[in-house]
């Protein structure tokens, strides 16, 4: 009696009582197997998904032959076996954040010092950056007071972006795309002088690969979080394969903050890295990444925006250099083009 009441009540989703039921006809005949059955497709429709693996086991076990009960067996455990791995993979967000042991206070800035400085001690203005932009083409340094200010702001705010950023842009208005800088500052003063500096009439998006290979890392990316923060909606900047700590190790970026810096800028920097967003959807038409990402990109196979928002940008922290090599010729977008980016 219970069984069938476990069954009706199955059929008109009252899970609750369903279990109940089950749980009863349990009770009364702990060999009855149907109920075990029950009780499993009420766990299961409750989202109890390891509860249900154990009574859909114990009739897979009693009857292995059944081709349902198999098939429920099978398709329950998958279930249970994706959620433990999303749990395994997912990331720790109580990590200690390294913004804990910057003091912006201890970084006084001395009464020599002849470079830009940011408007009140805080904010990045047009007279700044075109201060900035000389400053670098003399080979001098920004001082660190406003280098961490910089990426303390620059971090606060990409944290808080999607994945996936959508950019509108206006019918007939102009939008540039920039690929790898690799740390050619050089190169990037000759954009903007052919191109025009960045300006809310004049966007930009930099498709990644600011830092690495080239001697001017630091300027590079100085002047890029520079012009985010004073125009975040009008300049836009994605994650390339060598916004990350290993690359930054092996290609020289991490070499060269140490030497313009410290090593706590360093861990900063991988912090500041790993919020940067991954692609943007340029006016819901055109979407652009950087090519050799991480596997998890790659599995976003039919790049739906669920797919990309999905994505939790902290889960490429700590890879080992082979493993991002492999992960970077698994979401090569061509064949051909593999190791070198
Ligand atoms: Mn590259």
């Amino acid at each position: 009696m219970t069984n069938l009441r476990s069954i009706a009540n199955l059929r008109i989703e009252n899970f609750g009582y369903a279990l109940a039921d089950a749980n009863k006809a349990i009770e009364n005949d702990k060999s009855y197997l149907k109920a075990y059955y029950r009780r499993a497709a009420a766990h299961m429709s409750l989202g109890k998904y390891k509860l249900a693996l154990k009574d859909y086991e114990r009739v897979y076990k009693v009857r292995p032959n059944d081709k349902d009960a198999k098939t429920k067996f099978t398709e329950c455990r998958k279930i249970v076996q994706q959620i433990a791995f999303q749990k395994a993979i997912s990331v720790d967000v109580k990590e200690v954040s390294v913004v804990d042991k910057i003091n912006l206070e201890s970084m006084a800035v001395e009464d020599s010092y002849d470079g830009p400085r940011l408007e009140n001690e805080t904010t990045v203005t047009l007279d700044f950056m075109k201060q900035l932009l000389e400053c670098y083409r003399n080979q001098k340094k920004l001082h660190r007071r406003y280098a961490f200010q910089i990426l303390l702001d620059v971090r606060k705010y990409f944290s808080e972006q999607p994945t996936l950023v959508d950019v509108p842009i206006p019918e007939g208005s102009k939008f540039t795309i920039c690929g790898d800088i690799h740390g050619q500052f050089y190169d990037l003063l000759n954009i903007f002088e052919l191109n025009g500096l960045p300006s809310a009439d004049n966007p930009y998006l930099f498709n990644g690969d600011f830092v690495d290979r080239g001697s001017f890392s630091v300027e590079c990316i100085f002047t890029l979080f520079g012009f985010k923060l004073l125009y975040p909606d009008r300049f836009f900047m994605s994650r390339g394969n060598h916004e990350s700590e290993n690359m930054n190790k092996m290609y020289g970026f991490e070499g060269e903050v140490k030497a313009k810096y410290s090593a706590l800028m360093v861990d900063l920097f991988t912090e500041v890295y790993n919020w940067l967003p991954l692609c943007h959807c340029l006016d819901s038409k055109v979407l652009v990444m950087h090519g050799g990402l991480f596997a998890k990109v790659r599995a976003a196979k039919n790049h739906s925006r669920c797919n990309f928002l999905d994505i939790s940008r902290r889960l490429y922290e700590k890879r080992s250099g082979r493993r991002l090599r492999q992960d970077r010729v698994s979401t090569c977008p061509t064949q051909k083009a593999t190791m070198d980016f």
